[in-house]
């Protein structure tokens, strides 16, 4: 049976290479055992990936919190990502805050828009950092659930070096952390290891050390993962129990047993005070050095 082009298909041709068969990166794992791409610099070509995504007009939410004194970040994390996350696309920027006077103006390129929400500030900065789930669940149900294709949900003590665009599109995307993989063995992971939790991973399970830095995915999957994240954060904190890493504890059980679709190298979340190690091609994101006793509540 021949096969024919639907009448309007557009073949996306961009690509003056053939697609390698064999050899693409030989240092890192790009697959997982569960089939899903782990991107690192030269496994994708990103002129292919933008012609495919921009075809479909998609728009991408992004979260970011900046509560207290975590304010004194807003301004590089926001000139960066207008240099390197998803230029060229649709993006809609939320910054949570209980100090809108201290937002920063920065120009906004073409088709980006800003959002400034206020959330109230805590005690703890365990909390305000937990809390983001919460927030985020509501954010989805209230306003993005059919208006906004994905979102990714980042932390504000960060800058973006490179590109961060649509090859890191998935249904449920997670980001390996670069503080874990690269030394430990899983045991030795952060994960919760009190049964009475429901972060809890045992010994000799879980899969990789996700980041809470950095997550993200189309709207309905991030709302499963807030949604059960927050439930369970909260079911914990009922009983008195809050997780070693609170919800990074959380997205971690959530990605072990619902397994991302997409899983991003370290690259998209380094951690500035870390030399590169040789795998790493280039950093996309990347943590700022903080004194943490001079910015947290407490
Ligand atoms: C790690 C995670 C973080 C979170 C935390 C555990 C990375 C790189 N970071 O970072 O995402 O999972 O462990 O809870 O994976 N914040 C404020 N004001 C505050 C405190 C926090 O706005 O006073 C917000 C802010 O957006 C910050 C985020 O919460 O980026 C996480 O807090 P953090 O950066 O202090 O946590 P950290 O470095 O331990």
């Amino acid at each position: 049976k021949k096969h024919t082009l639907q009448k309007n298909t557009k073949i996306i041709n961009i690509s003056k290479k053939k697609p390698q068969t064999f050899i693409m990166r030989t240092d890192v794992v790009t697959v997982t055992p569960w089939l899903s791409p782990v991107v690192w610099e030269g496994t994708f070509n990103a002129e292919l990936l933008d012609s495919i995504y921009l075809q479909k007009n998609i728009s991408i939410a992004a979260t970011v919190f900046a509560v207290g004194k975590y304010t004194m970040f807003l301004k590089d994390f926001l000139l960066t990502a207008q240099q390197h996350f998803f230029v060229g696309f649709h993006v809609h920027m939320y910054v949570f805050t209980d100090r809108p006077s201290e937002v920063p103006t920065v120009p906004l390129r073409a088709n980006w828009k800003l959002f400034v929400r206020m959330v109230p500030n805590s005690r703890r900065w365990q909390i305000i950092s937990a809390r983001r789930m919460e927030i985020i669940q509501t954010l989805i149900e209230d306003e993005l659930m059919n208006q906004t294709d994905y979102i990714f949900c980042l932390d504000v003590d960060s800058r973006f070096h490179g590109r961060w665009g649509s090859e890191s599109l998935g249904a449920l995307v997670a980001v390996i952390h670069p503080g874990q993989e690269f030394t430990y063995d899983r045991s030795r992971f952060p994960y919760e290891r009190h049964a009475s939790s429901s972060a809890f991973i045992a010994s000799g399970q879980g899969d990789f050390y996700y980041c809470g830095g950095a997550f993200g995915g189309n709207v309905q999957e991030v709302l499963q993962l807030t949604t059960t994240c927050r439930r369970n954060y909260e079911a914990d904190a009922a009983k008195g129990i809050e997780a070693a890493w609170q919800e990074e504890s959380h997205l971690n059980r959530y990605m072990w047993i619902n397994k991302p679709t997409k899983v991003l190298s370290p690259e998209y979340l380094w951690q500035d005070f870390k030399a590169w190690e040789p795998e790493i091609r280039l950093v996309r994101f990347s943590g700022v050095v903080k004194n943490y006793a001079a910015i947290r509540p407490n």
